[in-house]
């Protein structure tokens, strides 16, 4: 058998654990316009942290937590900032956040939440996290922060139970589209089964995250599509407040739209622009072997993954019309090198 793609770093993860435990309370802020892998593998950290004797909470940083995540086990156990009382803490600890600041209100109401004392321990996969914490674990080469975290808590000890299972999966299939994606590795899958055998349901994971949708959906769907444009390599769509209230839809719900964009012919890359209050927050995604969409997210000022990356373009329309001709531009450049 081959090895593995990547090994965990047991003393780190060892190291996390002592940090954690030190702390009376740790605030788990979640990346803003959480998804699967966000809420999970933050969950799953602090289920098992409890578990060993630490406290702390999960905090949605921007106050907004998508519908379709509440089949998640623990979800009712959130904290929402900005409806919830935010809670004391001494310590935070972030799982799946690439930019510690990008965090929604949570920060910009007081950067001193992030910029000042309070120790950080940062455990994330993406490839441009930039190392910013007391306890680093970033491994770009995982399919998803909760593959990382199944294999911390296999180094803490942790006995895996249905619903650690469930959520570790969630996160998972989230981030892999239901290991479909090129950041899926032989362990990524071994990880999966594990879980699996321990209880987690990879068929009622698929039919929420991918599959049961509600009408407002269709709605927001079929709008959007009407609205799909090109700009040279890149194929786009706007989602606009109008819409969003027309529909009386979330913004989360037209996330899986930029992955059936992704992979039109003669595209290189697609991109959904999210229109917000100081311009646009862009997701953006590729099957086009050389483009790199974290690159050209990094350009704007945003990160994620080679494969899945997204950015916020402040301005008008102006501002948007320079960031579509420029992205497609640079994944012109990138697809032919
Ligand atoms: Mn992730």
């Amino acid at each position: 058998m081959t090895s593995p793609a990547w090994e965990l770093d047991r003393a780190a993860a060892a190291q996390a654990l002592e940090v954690l435990k030190s702390a009376k309370n740790v605030c788990f802020p979640t990346h803003q316009n959480v998804d699967a892998d966000g809420v999970s593998s933050a969950l799953a950290m602090l289920k098992a942290l409890r578990q060993l004797g630490g406290n702390g909470f999960v905090l949605i940083s921007d106050g907004r937590f998508p519908r379709y995540l509440s089949f998640l086990p623990y979800s009712n156990e959130v904290v929402i900032y900005g409806k919830d009382e935010l809670p004391d803490y001494d310590m935070l600890c972030m799982v799946d956040c690439s930019d510690q600041r990008r965090l929604g209100k949570f920060y910009t109401d007081d950067p001193e939440r992030i910029d000042g004392d309070t120790p950080i321990v940062n455990i994330d996969h993406h490839v441009t996290n930039d190392r910013y914490g007391i306890v680093n674990i970033v491994e770009p080469r995982a399919a998803a922060a909760a593959e990382i975290a199944t294999h911390i808590l296999e180094v803490w000890g942790i006995t895996f139970d249905l619903p650690l299972a469930q959520l570790l999966l969630a996160g998972i299939y989230g981030d892999t589209l239901g290991l479909r994606t090129d950041n899926t590795t032989a362990r990524t899958i071994r990880t999966a089964a594990d879980l699996v055998d321990v209880g987690a349901d990879p068929a009622r994971i698929s039919d929420v995250l991918f599959r049961i949708k509600s009408a407002s959906t269709v709605c927001l769907w079929s709008r959007a599509l009407e609205g799909v444009s090109w700009q040279g390599s890149l194929l786009y769509t706007e989602v606009t407040r109008r819409l969003l209230a027309d529909c009386n839809a979330d913004a989360s719900e037209a996330e899986n739209l930029v992955n059936f964009l992704t992979g039109t012919e003669g595209s290189f890359l697609s991109a959904i622009l999210y229109e917000n209050e100081s311009g646009w927050r862009v997701s953006m995604r590729t099957l086009t072997p050389n483009v790199d969409v974290a690159a050209i997210a990094a350009h704007f000022g945003g990160g994620g993954h080679p494969k899945a990356a997204g950015c916020q373009i402040t301005g008008g329309i102006a501002e948007r019309d320079a960031f579509l001709r420029t992205a497609s531009e640079l994944a012109t450049e990138q697809a032919s090198s």
